[in-house]
């Protein structure tokens, strides 16, 4: 299948950089309990604080704060709340780092995985339907504030993943960079996240074939996760022993960016 692929346009304005990071240090301030400090004396102190990924340490802790609360409330199987299918909707299209117009077609598409002491493996799209498709309809949500339930259609990327023996057999490699073909867009998961149930390779969106500016061929869907870690385009996997940082996290997003 060959889908057409409409000049993307420019850039969405809703995917200004400075306003996110904005919004997420609103949120990590609340969420971190820091904002009960309050005060010129405090932000100026937070200012002076030592850097840690771009952003003043303190926000960076808030970040991590956030994450230790997040697994001890939801765990990482947790599952979010699915809809009735009448209530799915359109979804506008927000992001288009990783585009490009020669991205290969469905046909010769494949996802490449990279696991440090094993030989690199490549899946072709057509062998992806020896898995079970499934349909998930939940609330996907963007940092930026907005949301919209959504019926998506695919695959179980951690059926993926053990159907075609894709996750090392080392312990400690259970962390995954997924990048789009060119690299220009990447997203960081844990294990858990990626093998989460609800966690899809999705190809169709609402009971049509994902649009190009949705992601075609395939993407990722997360429902336990924002919208910056449902990476468009994706082409490959990477397992790493180290967390690796990704596109929103090198700009100060919080990595874990959990729901
Ligand atoms: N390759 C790629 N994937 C991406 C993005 C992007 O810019 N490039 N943006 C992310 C963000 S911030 C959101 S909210 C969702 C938006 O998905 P949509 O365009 O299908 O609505 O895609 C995510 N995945
Ligand atoms: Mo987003």
């Amino acid at each position: 299948m060959t889908t057409p692929r409409p000049d993307p346009g420019p850039p969405p304005e809703g995917g200004d950089a400075a306003r996110e990071m904005r919004r997420m240090t609103r949120r990590s301030f609340a969420a971190g309990g820091l904002a009960a400090l309050g005060g010129f004396g405090t932000w100026k102190w937070l200012q002076s604080r030592p850097a840690a990924d771009g952003l003043p340490g303190p926000f960076r802790a808030g970040h991590e704060l956030n994450e230790r609360v997040g697994r001890a409330l939801f765990s990482d199987r947790h599952l979010a709340p699915e809809f009735d299918r009448s209530l799915a909707g359109d979804l506008r299209v927000n992001g288009w780092h990783g585009w490009s117009d020669d991205l290969p077609a469905a046909a010769d598409w494949a996802i490449e995985v990279e696991a440090p002491g094993r030989p690199p493996r490549r899946v072709g799209l057509g062998e992806l339907a020896a898995l079970p498709r499934v349909e998930s309809v939940f609330e996907f949500k963007c940092i930026e504030g907005w949301s919209r339930v959504v019926a998506w259609g695919g695959y179980r990327f951690g059926d993926f993943l053990t159907a075609f023996d894709l996750i090392p057999a080392d312990p400690a490699l259970r962390y995954l960079l997924l990048s789009t073909p060119d690299g220009g867009y990447t997203a960081a998961l844990d294990l858990p996240s990626a093998t989460h149930p609800q966690s899809l390779l999705c190809d169709a969106m609402n009971g049509a074939p994902l649009t190009p500016g949705h992601g075609a061929p395939v993407r990722l869907v997360l429902p336990v996760k924002y919208g910056v870690k449902n990476i468009k385009w994706l082409s490959k996997v990477q397992f790493l022993a180290a967390r690796p940082t990704d596109y929103w996290t090198a700009r100060g997003y919080d990595w874990y960016a959990g729901l």
